[in-house]
């Protein structure tokens, strides 16, 4: 029997085997009373890495850009962000229905916010009708728009408007270390100038759960009680901090494989007929297929894709997503690519 190769995520990656050592001798306390000693390191690791005074441990990237959303803002206020960032599609809605905030997303295909449509649509005072602007989130690296990762001059042009009309940025970087490790930066050149970052544990890093809120010492503060309001406040939780700290310490260079995996394959899948890859250049983990003949040819190729052993993530539309990480080896993406080669000269043919 074939091995699955699954690409629907890099949420599917395990834990490594040092991280199930180090999980089960992890010194542990209750860290809602401030006691667990391993996620104290975890965070101080994280916060000196990202270069932040202080950082939070949460369960999920979810929960942490929430928080974070909560605390940079009241209630009525206004966001701006990119109209297919995660914070505004992939969080079930929860920066309106649970924090209470007015999306004002921003088309930006190359995933980078242009800056004089953002300065255009700030409002900071109005008597009357229009919500107050308060805070900018970008995303980096940038998943829907093809997981691009955004470049550091464009970081800091949005964080120079940011600071100029008094208003918080907050970046969710759920992988910011694929952002860096494409870019040839270090992670904190590109966490320096927001004022918040959220970084994932979980996905290429292998971590089994967990995501980290970064910012000043204040910010965290807050952040930690808005933690405990959601129900994020974890009891022992060093058993799963003692995979981050490997996570952050270990895990972040090997990165450039998945990348070096990621273009194998869309290179292997170009020639074929019946699809393109957007963007067509890859530069981080994950590989986007528009497939030619709508929704229902889609469907068909995943359900042939995923008898010959192959998962992909059904996205939006004709849309297929594939995310290169720890799991796979060069021989899965060849298969990958055969596999693919195979169901759609096949679904061709019928279509004759
Ligand atoms: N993304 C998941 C799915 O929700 C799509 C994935 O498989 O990519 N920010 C970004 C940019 C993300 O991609 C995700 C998860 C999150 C936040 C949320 O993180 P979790 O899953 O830990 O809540």
């Amino acid at each position: 029997m074939t091995e699955t190769v699954d690409l629907r995520s890099d949420t599917v990656t395990i834990p490594t085997a040092a991280m199930y050592r180090a999980m089960v001798k992890a010194p542990v306390g209750d860290d809602v009373l401030g006691d667990d000693p391993t996620v104290a390191r975890l965070e101080r690791v994280a916060a000196e890495r990202l270069r932040k005074e202080a950082a939070l441990l949460f369960p999920s990237g979810t929960m942490a850009n929430l928080a974070a959303l909560m605390t940079h803002t009241s209630p009525g206020d206004e966001v701006i962000l990119e109209r297919r960032s995660h914070i505004n599609w992939g969080e079930g809605g929860g920066i309106s229905r649970l924090a209470g905030l007015q999306p004002k997303p921003v088309d930006a295909p190359t995933g980078a916010l242009p800056v004089d449509v953002v300065r255009g649509l700030i409002v900071r005072e109005d008597p009357y009708h229009w919500a107050r602007t308060a805070l900018i989130c970008i995303e980096n690296t940038h998943n829907a728009r093809g997981g691009v990762p955004l470049s550091v001059p464009d970081t800091q042009a949005i964080a120079r408007l940011a600071s100029e009309t008094g208003l918080r940025l907050h970046l969710d970087g759920a992988r910011i270390f694929n952002a860096a490790v494409a870019l040839g930066v270090p992670v904190h050149v590109l966490t320096e100038p927001v004022d918040s970052v959220m970084v994932c544990l979980s996905k290429g890093l292998s971590a089994p759960i967990g995501s980290l809120l970064a910012g000043r010492q204040g910010f965290i503060d807050h952040a930690r009680k808005v933690r405990q309001m959601l129900g994020g406040g974890m009891r022992q939780a060093g058993v799963v901090a003692a995979a981050g700290i490997l996570a952050l310490e270990e895990m972040t260079e090997r990165l450039e494989e998945d990348h070096r995996l990621a273009k194998r394959l869309a290179t292997g899948l170009a020639p074929i007929e019946g699809l393109s890859i957007l963007p067509a250049r890859v530069r981080t983990n994950m590989v986007f297929v528009r497939i030619d003949g709508g929704i229902e040819v889609k469907a068909e190729l995943l359900k042939g894709l995923a008898q010959a052993g192959v998962l992909c993530q059904p996205w939006t539309g004709s849309v297929i997503r594939m995310v290169t990480h720890r799991g796979i080896a060069q021989t899965d993406i060849e298969l990958t690519i055969e596999a693919f080669r195979k169901k759609l000269q096949r679904s061709e043919a019928k279509q004759r």
